[in-house]
């Protein structure tokens, strides 16, 4: 953690704690100057050695917060913070964690009941307490209660789009050791999970002591939980990293093992079984020759593995490459987002694995924003930013008005109407097609805010739930059906609606729209936003099965957020999806021919 992001968390849980003790607008402040530290390119110490004055000209730091900031960059304390924190001692970002509970809940809770931890939450809702409380009543309690195990989930693992640029630092880290042969990612950020426990790292290398060394120095690594011989874990941003060291001539053996899941490694150990070979992290061996008792018989004689049995007794076969480890045992090798005991492990085994979407499939965005509603960027620099990609052809699809828009950002049918003229304006300062899009809002029965006669004129209608994302499963269904089956709408957006770790949004029947989007020629989208990553792989293949076409929106509204398309990929690819699963890895002509 930069010094900037640390002091930024230290402003937060202020502007938290502020509100949480009923203060009014000063807990904006806090916040908006925190973003601002947390984004401000010099280093914050810097500033602060340089005195309050050079703290303050950061945008939004006003004469307060920057004595503040400088209190806490000399004396690693706020003096009033630490006062507040005695003053409400909770575990704040435990309780705000559930979905509708804010700071000032929080602080009602505290002063009414003494809750200071979702545990005590959870027995103070269970024991009907809670209700009592003024302001609060029956249904703001079943709520808690429903919300409270989504909330210790989030709490423990980390969003993907947090952890992967972390294990892609850290890789960069320690491929640049000399002793390091190869490193790689495993777990399951490398299947590409949308959340990870931990970060798992392994090394191929004849060293060991001086590589825990320089990982544990890692500058990312915020402390060292534990360092050992050929193993080490360090905590970095929050998140708990493992580091593994093996011997090169076991690292492939190392790397299906490490990279999980479990199940899908008990699948395959189980194979090995079958055919009188053992596999573990150090090898594959052929165990036909040795000694019942150097072998652990009762593994081999049920044919069934749920632990490996861990010595490198037998002759070894394969252990060096992950992808001659899958051969040996007759398989084509398993790209790692497949590795969920999905029915993989029979398809590599019968040769019908597919061949899977990549990252340079990709040749546009479909799903994009501009200043024209919530981004920050113009629609030519958009698309600039679209041409410096590669890509042959880029929508604009800023938001529609209607629920869920607040604040005006949603544009009404005679603002759609004038976008058409700038971007005509904007694709002249580019080399490939703009095209005009809107993304509609799904209401909550299905129909959509924005209407016929306008998005009959758009090249594309990208249509998104973003409001009654707490609907039961039957009415999520139907709403949703009926968006796909709408005769304008070609691309379904994000279409839970989830947040993950934030919010679980709508929970339909998947199997069902895939159908529908199938049947009417919609496209199910991928949004790629690493808060989202909506469709996910289950419903992906829930989509391809039914014969529905994907599409891998960054849904960006930032340049630099267009890079985020690699989430989607390979969350498309844990849905199975092929190359020509994909609406965006069409040719213009492909995809003009799918939109009409
Ligand atoms: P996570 O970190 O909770 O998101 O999930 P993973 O899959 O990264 O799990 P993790 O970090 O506990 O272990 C990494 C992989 O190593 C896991 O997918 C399978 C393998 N593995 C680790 N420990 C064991 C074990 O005790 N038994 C078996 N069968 N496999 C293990
Ligand atoms: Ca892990
Ligand atoms: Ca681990
Ligand atoms: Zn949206």
């Amino acid at each position: 953690m930069s010094r900037n992001d640390e002091v930024a968390t230290r402003l937060e849980e202020f502007a938290d704690l502020l509100e949480a003790t009923g203060v009014e607008y000063k807990p904006t402040a806090y916040r908006r100057a925190a973003e601002n530290v947390r984004e401000h390119p010099a280093p914050i110490e810097g500033l602060a050695a340089e005195g309050e004055d050079a703290v303050a000209e950061i945008d939004r730091v006003g004469d307060a917060i920057a004595a503040k900031i400088v209190e806490y960059v000399e004396t690693g304390e706020i003096a009033e913070l630490t006062e507040l924190r005695e003053e409400l001692p909770v575990d704040m970002a435990g309780l705000t964690a559930v979905e509708g509970v804010g700071p000032k809940t929080v602080g009602s809770l505290y002063d009414a009941l003494g809750i200071s931890d979702l545990d005590e939450l959870e027995a103070a809702a269970e024991a009907g307490e809670v209700q009592e409380v003024s302001g609060f009543g029956a249904k703001t309690e079943e709520n808690i209660l429903d919300n409270i195990p989504f909330a210790r989930e989030s709490r423990e693992r980390t969003r993907l789009g947090d952890a992967r640029p972390l294990a892609d630092d850290a890789l960069t880290h320690l491929s640049a050791l000399d002793a390091v042969e190869s490193v790689e990612v495993c777990g399951s950020i490398r299947r590409w999970k949308p959340t990870i426990g931990d970060v798992d790292l392994l090394v191929a290398s004849e060293a060991r002591d001086p590589i825990v060394e320089a990982f544990t120095d890692w500058e990312a690594a915020d402390a060292t939980i534990e360092a050992g011989t050929g193993k080490a874990s360090v905590r970095a941003d929050g998140t708990r990293v493992d580091l593994r060291i093996v011997d090169p001539d076991e690292f492939g053996a190392a790397l299906q093992y490490f990279t999980g899941s479990r199940a899908h490694n008990v699948a395959v150990r189980n194979r090995a079984i079958d055919r009188g070979l053992k596999l573990n992290e150090y090898g594959l061996f052929d165990v036909s020759d040795v000694e019942g008792e150097e072998v652990d018989a009762g593994d081999a004689a049920d044919g069934d593995a749920e632990e490996p049995d861990a010595t490198r007794a037998g002759e070894r076969i394969a252990g060096e490459r992950e992808a001659e480890v899958y051969r040996a045992l007759d398989m084509e090798p398993v790209p790692p987002e497949l590795r969920e005991n999905r029915g993989e492990v029979e398809a590599a085994a019968e040769e019908r694995l597919p061949v899977l979407v990549e990252p340079g499939d990709l040749r546009g965005d479909l799903h994009t924003h501009t200043d024209w509603s919530d981004g920050g960027f113009s629609i030519a620099e958009m698309a600039r930013a679209a041409e410096e990609r590669g890509y042959d052809y880029h929508f604009v699809t800023d938001h529609a008005t209607g629920p869920g828009m607040v604040g005006g950002v949603g544009l009404d049918e005679s603002e759609i109407e004038a976008q058409a003229a700038a971007i005509a304006e904007a694709a002249d300062e580019v080399e490939i097609p703009v095209f005009h899009g809107i993304e509609a809002n799904i209401d909550a029965d299905g129909g959509l805010s924005t209407d016929d006669e306008t998005l009959a004129a758009l090249d594309i209608v990208v249509a998104s739930p973003h409001a009654a994302l707490g609907q039961d499963p039957e009415a999520a269904t139907e709403r949703l059906v009926r968006a796909v089956e709408h005769p304008h709408v070609d691309v379904l957006g994000h279409p839970t609606g989830r947040l993950i770790n934030e919010r679980p949004g709508l929970d339909p029947d998947v199997e069902a729209i895939a159908e529908a989007a199938s049947a009417a020629g919609t496209a199910i989208e991928v949004n790629a936003n690493p808060a989202r990553l909506d469709a996910d792989g289950e419903f992906v293949r829930a989509a391809i099965e039914a014969g529905a076409t994907i599409a891998v929106n960054t849904d960006a509204h930032a340049p630099r957020e267009l890079d985020n398309a690699r989430y989607g990929v390979h969350t498309a690819r844990r849905g199975w999806a092929r190359a020509g699963d994909v609406l965006n890895a069409r040719s213009l002509n492909g995809l003009r021919s799918f939109l009409l």
